[in-house]
């Protein structure tokens, strides 16, 4: 008898108590603030979410349960036909602590997250953190140690790296020890945009440009900057797994492939890089994209750029519910059932290629098994 094909949300996030003590515990963002009596929390994360003169969405969202209680995650599986989650620390992640602070919260935070999936066995796994402010020996030993946590197959992180962006030579050591231990990087937009470019009237539209152009562009440019200082030529081995479909790198690779072969610091006589693999080469061999992206049209996009054999199922939880639902109503989520609705339009009759997409691309790359 075939057993029913699994259904794996690799995009999915928490933040475990200890985390949540640290944003209730602050005044700058990020931060979790009572704002009005018998309303819920708001969550406080995003660069200048905090602005006093605007009174639109744009200032946090409500944070309740589902951001921190495990159980409210397996519901929301249940509910979503989900019946494993790779689940990762929200942005974000550790960037804002000091070095100390950084060091010791991973730590606990990856020990914490771990633990999560060892109460649900069989139905999580995780991305670990990394403590980006400490000195790069600290970050390197978290590597070293992530292996011994029995759930965790990679780490999340955010675009800034230790400061300087993920072209910062000072990572290689940092590549080479996640390399080395097989763990996939989970890559996520935080910082998105300078605010100029979204113009004075940004804060009327909410979180609209931020989240649907600043993320995906923040994405863009920080793997295509990782793609041209030629991170990938000395980790050929490094998996990176692309957040919102790798923003626009499937629609925009032939041109970056283009400019580099027109570019005389690359190609022609006198280049001076030496040899490098083509973008393509990369987006079929290192790029993992999530298939976060709510269109048939994006799904195919990501599909024809890394193959649909690395394209992978997720839904962004907590963020993005719906806005109407009753406090305790289960109800299946517009951001998730659009996603879903994508991936079976995109391969059509193919089923093995949207059951793939949908679980077994992810047990497959992640190694989702405890045996
Ligand atoms: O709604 C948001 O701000 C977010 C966010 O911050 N992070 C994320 O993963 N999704 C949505």
């Amino acid at each position: 008898m075939t057993s029913k094909p699994k259904v794996v949300d690799v995009h999915t996030h928490v933040y475990p108590p200890q985390y949540v003590s640290i944003l209730k515990s602050r005044s700058k963002v990020p931060y979790v603030r009572d704002t009005t009596p018998g309303q819920p929390s708001r969550l406080i994360i995003l660069p200048g979410e905090d602005d006093p003169s605007s009174e639109s969405t744009a200032r946090g969202r409500p944070i309740g349960p589902e951001y921190y209680d495990i159980n409210k995650k397996i519901e929301f599986m249940d509910t979503h036909g989900i019946d494993i989650s790779v689940i990762s620390l929200a942005n974000p992640w550790l960037d804002f602590l000091d070095r100390d602070e950084a060091k010791g919260l991973a730590r606990d935070v990856n020990d914490a997250i771990n633990s999560m999936c060892d109460a649900h066995p069989g139905r999580l796994f995780a991305f670990g953190a990394l403590p980006l402010s400490a000195p790069s020996e600290v970050i390197v030993d978290e590597i070293h140690r992530l292996p011994t946590l029995k759930y965790t197959r990679g780490i999340i992180m955010g675009t800034s790296g230790l400061g300087n962006g993920l072209d910062d030579p000072e990572l290689d050591p940092v590549y080479q020890a996640l390399e080395q231990e097989n763990m996939t990087i989970f890559l996520h937009p935080h910082y998105g945009l300078p605010k100029e470019v979204f113009g004075p009237r940004a804060a009327d539209y909410g979180h609209v440009l931020p989240l649907a152009i600043g993320f995906p562009l923040e994405t863009t440019i920080a793997v295509t900057r990782m793609i041209l200082s030629g991170v990938f030529d000395r980790f050929p081995k490094l998996s990176v797994l692309l957040a919102h479909s790798g923003g626009t790198l499937p629609f925009l690779a032939g041109r970056l492939e283009s400019c580099i072969l027109h570019d005389a610091h690359y190609s022609g006589p006198g280049a001076k890089v030496e040899s490098r693999r083509s973008v393509w080469d990369i987006l079929k061999t290192n790029i993992l994209l999530d298939a976060v992206v709510y269109s048939e049209l994006g799904v195919r996009a990501a599909a024809k750029a890394s193959g649909a054999d690395r394209v992978l199922f997720g839904t962004d939880h907590p963020f993005f519910p719906p806005l109407e639902a009753a406090e305790g109503e289960e109800v299946k989520w517009l951001s998730v059932t659009t996603n879903y609705k994508a991936i079976g339009e995109a391969f059509g009759p193919e089923k093995e290629q949207a059951e793939a997409v949908l679980g077994g691309n992810a047990v497959r790359l992640l190694r989702l098994t405890t045996d």
